[in-house]
């Protein structure tokens, strides 16, 4: 079976999953594509031979030629799109975030539960990263002991200058959430965030630092800054009780001219994560063509979850305290 998939926005990261899909994941074709921009969305079909351009997103969701969808519009739409998807029962992967509220999340959480269905993943893909893949299976191995610690940094070289600190902790931060989660098999209790007052005010935006406490008692500290210049930079060390794992950045080659020996570093994240996309994406196509849920990917739930240590990340930063988790009962459909 061909699952034939529809993408519902092709900016920066929906025409990346469309060349991912045509050029890395067998057994799925491109039918259609949708965006805001009609000539950005005939470029992009041009490009990868995609059959159709959706005249609006609900054509495209609604069209019997498209199996599964794919959600990379602006996040604000997430929620509604993938709404539209259940209704038509139809398999989606949502790009991050879920929602923007807790709410929205949970009205998805309600419409999968109503359905009795997986069909959501959300583009976490980091869980698919060869780098924290092996980091969780280095804990998992026991040698390490128990984790105690996590710290994440993650640096981006500019964001445009609406991308501010609630931006960084909404869009940015809320990977590092969903990975914490994930590598410490646990939720996350509460969220304090600190921001560094000797930024030059106006020249540069403020990182945002945050302490997490997990449920299980492990501190997480994260460092989203994303006007960092040098290059896309995302370092992640888990400290446990006999050592520490760290992440290593796949890096193909080094040059040495000139008395110095280098490494680059990549201008998004893209290339950096493009074996997490790759591997994610290629996941998605395989259980959709089996009839089952991706193993490892995270669920409307773990979506969810991420965008609730967001709103208390979100209200720290407006309360300068440290903010519980505010966390529903989990449905049945995800235990
Ligand atoms: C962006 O939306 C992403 O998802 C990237 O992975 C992340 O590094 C960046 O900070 C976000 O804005």
């Amino acid at each position: 079976m061909t699952v034939r998939i529809g993408i519902i926005g092709v900016g920066i990261m929906g025409a990346d999953h469309a060349r991912t899909i045509v050029e890395h994941v067998p057994g799925a074709s491109l039918g259609a594509i949708y965006d805001a921009d009609r000539k950005r969305a005939a470029e992009i079909a041009e490009e990868t031979g995609a059959t159709d351009v959706a005249g609006t997103p609900e054509a495209l969701i609604a069209d019997p030629k498209i199996d599964a969808v794919l959600i990379a519009s602006p996040d604000q739409t997430h929620a509604t799109l993938t709404l539209a998807c259940i209704a038509a029962r139809k398999p989606v992967l949502c790009e991050k975030p879920l929602a923007p509220t807790s709410q929205e999340s949970l009205q998805v959480l309600a419409a999968e539960s109503t359905l009795g269905k997986r069909l959501v993943h959300i583009g976490y893909m980091r869980r698919f990263d060869p780098a924290y893949t092996s980091m969780k299976a280095k804990w998992k191995s026991g040698v390490l002991g128990k984790p105690l610690m996590f710290h994440c940094v993650h640096r981006n070289v500019s964001a445009p200058p609406w991308f501010d600190s609630k931006m960084a902790i909404a869009n940015s931060a809320v990977h590092e959430f969903d990975i914490a989660r994930w590598m410490l098999d646990c939720e996350i209790a509460s969220a304090h965030v600190f921001q560094p007052e000797a930024a030059t005010p106006g020249v540069i935006v403020k990182p945002v630092f945050l302490v997490l406490r997990s449920g299980s008692g492990q501190l997480v500290t994260i460092e989203i800054f994303n006007n960092a210049t040098y290059g896309y930079d995302v370092r992640g060390e888990l400290v446990c009780e006999k050592g520490t794992v760290s992440l290593l950045s796949p890096v193909h080659s080094e040059t040495s001219v000139a008395l110095a020996q280098a490494t680059a570093y990549p201008e998004d994240w893209r290339p950096r994560f493009a074996d997490a996309y790759r591997l994610q994406n290629q996941a998605w196509v395989k259980a959709i063509a089996g009839g089952q849920n991706i193993d490892g990917a995270a669920s409307a739930w773990d979506g969810y979850a991420a965008g609730a240590v967001a709103e208390a990340g979100l209200a720290s930063l407006a309360q300068g305290r440290s903010v519980d988790v505010s966390l529903a009962m989990k449905p049945a459909l995800y235990r």
